[in-house]
């Protein structure tokens, strides 16, 4: 635990310094921001020594846990013998080919190239400029608009926050850039009005195919979207949805890209989000369990159909630390817990159907909440005013920030999103941790109900 500074000193040097991401400075500052110094497996340390739960893998990221030694250690033996490289000119090393290698062996059939990037966003701006140029190759240079959603989150730079569908942040920034539009959320609960679940999915979806015909599909590059959206409110989409997407980019024929970078590597029960609903990108863009977080690096994971035409000629795009060696050693070593482990496999035998009946158990009769919905170690709510009649609350967003410091007081990290509760643990818990996870949400959310006089 980190003693050199007491929690107060921590805050103030904080304050007065530092800008943090998506966050009310003033408002922050007035309490002070909570000072994380540790963890182990599932769990985080404050400054002040409470051990809590961390709901949400950090930021949906540390999927084999916190404490991993064999993760310092690949970053300790890859530092002392060659810190950094680049590929850009002729060169490459071993921590590269090694990952790229291991990619392939883990992604879908026909994926066996990677381009690194830093993070999620970059690899979203690297999709953009790659399906455009893919276009040009083939001598169709119109073809550059992309389609994606209202309320997907696909990164906060310029391009990443144009393909992402949040409003608030087309607010800041004069977003979305040109060339790229917003078709409707497959978002039941919000939008399904008196439509079964697997009709509305078909009407979701049927938004893509009128968009294109509406661009003419001359003008058309590609659609993109998160298996299940993460940041939106961990909106799982009916069962229809997919496999009509997949339908209407077969027949246009754009190319489909599935922004793995919350859903991949485990979060869905399967290496990527792609095979639970059974579709087959293009492209499909990576990071955060990638690494698991320990370090930074993302990319995108390129099918051949694609990757023959980029290998012929120059991309004329890349970073610094494109495929990083100390990140792509720790990311390789990552890969490899997950398989020498069984990490997905034994999350999938031995927890997932017990966290889920935990979850519904403690929620689908709360009078608070509606939209009970699990996938994976995916595991979401709604705070509702009433349940008969599918009601939300006009002040949802500002009661679920409310509902998350409760959490956040009682030790548990879980995410408001909306008027929505999310969490998204460590794919390591267990069954005994999944238990103490559950009783706490549960605890959290009905102190806030009473708090409401709702219980
Ligand atoms: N795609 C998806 C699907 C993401 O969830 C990004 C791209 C961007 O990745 P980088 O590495 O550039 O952040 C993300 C990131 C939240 C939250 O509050 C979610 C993300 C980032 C920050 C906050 O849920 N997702």
């Amino acid at each position: 635990m980190s003693t050199t500074h007491t929690t107060r000193e921590w805050q103030a040097m904080d304050a007065a310094h530092h800008l943090h991401p998506f966050s009310d400075m003033d408002g922050l500052n007035r309490h002070g921001s909570r000072v994380i110094v540790k963890g182990e497996g599932v769990y985080l340390w404050d400054s002040e020594g409470n051990k809590l739960f961390d709901g949400m893998s950090g930021l949906w990221c540390v999927n084999v846990g916190y404490g991993r030694k064999e993760l310092a250690d690949a970053a300790y033996r890859q530092m002392q013998e060659l810190p950094f490289y680049n590929t850009f000119f002729k060169t490459t090393h071993p921590p590269v080919v090694e990952l790229s290698q291991l990619l392939s062996e883990v992604a879908p059939e026909g994926f066996n190239h990677v381009f690194y990037t830093n993070s999620g966003s970059e690899g979203n701006d690297t999709v953009i400029r790659m399906v455009r140029h893919y276009w040009a190759s083939l001598g169709q240079p119109n073809k550059k608009t992309i389609i994606s959603r209202i309320n997907g989150y696909h990164g906060s730079t310029i391009g990443g926050a144009s393909l992402g569908g949040m409003d608030y942040m087309h607010q800041q920034g004069d977003l979305p850039i040109p060339g790229i539009v917003h078709i409707e959320q497959p978002y039941w609960y919000a939008n399904g009005g008196d439509l079964s679940p697997e009709e509305y999915g078909l009407k979701a979806a049927r938004e893509l195919e009128k968009k294109i015909l509406e661009l003419g599909v001359e003008n058309v590059a590609a659609f993109i979207g998160e298996p299940v959206q993460g940041a939106g409110g961990i909106i799982i989409p009916p069962t229809t949805y997919w496999p009509e997407i997949q339908r209407i980019c077969d027949q246009y024929g754009i190319l489909l890209i599935a922004d793995e970078v919350i859903c991949g590597f485990g979060r869905t029960g399967h290496w990527f989000g792609s095979q639970y609903y059974g579709i087959k990108p293009h492209l499909m863009t990576i990071a955060k369990g990638l690494s698991s977080g320990y370090l930074p690096i993302g990319g995108v994971l390129v099918h051949d159909e694609v990757a023959k035409v980029l290998k012929q000629g120059d991309f004329n795009h890349g970073f610094t630390y494109s495929g990083h060696p100390v990140a792509a050693a720790v990311a390789a070593e990552n890969i490899r817990i997950l398989q020498r482990e069984n990490i997905i496999e034994r999350m999938n035998s031995e927890v997932v159907p017990y966290a889920h009946q935990l979850w519904h158990d403690a929620f689908d009769h709360h009078p608070l909440v509606d939209d009970v919905r699990t996938l994976g170690f995916f595991f979401a709510l709604t705070l509702v005013e009433d349940k008969s009649t599918r009601k939300r609350f006009a002040n949802g967003g500002e009661l679920a920030l409310r509902c998350r410091d409760i959490c956040f007081r009682n030790n548990l990290v879980m995410r408001a999103t909306g008027d929505s509760m999310i969490s998204a643990p460590p794919l390591v818990m267990t069954r005994s941790e999944a238990e103490e996870f559950v009783s706490l949400a549960k605890k959290c959310i009905d102190e806030f109900a009473r708090e409401l006089g709702r219980l």
